[in-house]
């Protein structure tokens, strides 16, 4: 054998064995989740036909010619009995891109389609794609809503980093072929926009997250939700916010919605991130939240605090402190895979179940928004514990 083909089944083998390696949940330690031994997604879990140019004609050393970076911030729908991750994979290169990775039990296995998806453009075409939501709708479409990112044409020269942000809107039957629709249509830049699964008053309703700049989110107040009359010519017209930011909460800097809520008799279930500034930089952490069944726009019940935070490898990679997630999937039994990246550069995944995270949400105390009342919360606990 060649050193060629030796080199070749070693990457072979290694790539196989990492991708067929059984998981296992760690010892649940709060009862509400179960996080687990490994990330589902790596970059090394990307197909090696992605990344090296396989001909030793052409390529004698076997060396990676396309770098992937990071696997990341995924959708995830349940097709047919498979559990699918729409992936932000991100190149060497910074350019995210979205891809497929498909798993028979949702918890290992992932295994990438062989190529990438090829998003048709709307308008400018887009510097960088991200973070997409799916959406199964009722109209019968499978949405994915995603950032489109462009250099801010108005950035003064030499300001290579102005950028704006906005909702790009696809729809597929088969996760293959996609029509693209026109970017969301609204007065302020948007990251984070979700689409509810359900038609509300007949109208498409989104969630939004409207921010004063490409980073800041400013006056834009937290989550939103907006009515869309047509959603091939998607425009905000007006916005309730319906989630709002608070000073000294994890979500004091920025909010968003994670993936789409899901129905249950008690309400809508929301997984959210929210964001403050430390001297580390930003710190992404997930809570969740609950609003009514009939009326998905009012507040039901929000536990404070967050939901998960980075603990252990979580808290280290590319952009280091941060947990986000943009996908869950529930099955018919109850039970709720969350998906969420850890630093922006791999995939996990945690299991619950509806009935735990609904009595997470209602029985979880709120956050009093002062160390006084947070003391009133605990010592309330310990008098019942201790029979005062
Ligand atoms: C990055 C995103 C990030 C955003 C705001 C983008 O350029 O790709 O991951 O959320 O900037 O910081
Ligand atoms: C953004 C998000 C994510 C990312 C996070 C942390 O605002 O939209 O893409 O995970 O920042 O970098």
């Amino acid at each position: 054998m060649t050193n060629f083909q030796d080199r070749l089944k070693k990457l072979s083998d290694a790539h196989e064995a990492l991708i067929t390696r059984k998981n296992s949940p760690v010892e649940a330690d709060n009862g509400i989740y179960r996080r687990y031994k490994y990330p589902i997604v790596t970059a090394e879990h990307t197909p090696l036909f992605w990344r090296y140019d396989l001909d030793p004609e052409t390529n004698p050393y076997l060396m990676e010619r396309i770098g992937v970076n990071a696997t990341l911030n995924s959708g995830a729908i349940k097709w047919g009995d498979k559990y699918v991750l729409v992936v932000r994979t991100e190149g060497n290169d910074r350019k995210s891109f979205f891809a497929v990775a498909e798993s028979p039990n949702g918890i290992d296995n992932f295994r990438f389609w062989d190529y990438p998806i090829t998003m048709p453009e709307w308008g400018e075409p887009a510097t960088n794609v991200y973070d997409m939501r799916l959406t199964a709708h009722e109209d019968g479409w499978i949405y994915g809503v995603f950032c489109v990112e462009r250099k801010d044409p108005n950035a003064p020269a030499g300001d290579l980093s102005s950028a704006v942000a906005s909702a790009g809107i696809a729809r597929t039957k088969d996760l293959v072929n996609w029509e693209r629709l026109p970017d969301l249509k609204s007065e302020s830049q948007q990251r984070n926009v979700v689409l509810h699964p359900e038609f509300v008053d007949g109208k498409y309703a989104f969630y939004t997250r409207p921010q004063d700049g490409f980073i800041d989110a400013g006056n834009g107040g937290g989550i939103g939700w907006a009515l869309i009359d047509d959603i091939t010519h998607a425009e905000v017209k007006e916005e309730k916010i319906i989630n709002l930011r608070y000073y000294h909460t994890i979500k004091e800097l920025k909010n968003g919605e994670g993936p789409h809520p899901i129905k249950t008799p008690k309400g809508w279930l929301h997984l959210a991130h929210g964001v403050r500034g430390c001297a580390a930089g930003l710190r992404y952490v997930l809570y969740m939240y609950m609003t009514e069944l009939e009326r998905p726009w009012v507040p039901l019940a929000e536990p404070g605090g967050f939901f998960m935070a980075p603990v252990d490898e979580e808290r280290v990679g590319d952009v280091s402190n941060v947990l986000f997630t943009n996908g869950w999937i529930a099955d018919p039994d109850g039970t709720v895979y969350i998906y969420y990246a850890s630093s922006d550069t791999r995939m996990h995944v945690a299991t619950s179940t509806i009935d735990r995270l609904v009595d997470y949400c209602m029985n979880t105390p709120a956050d009093k928004l002062a160390t006084g009342g947070s003391v009133e919360t605990l010592k309330k606990l310990i008098d019942k514990n201790l029979h005062k």
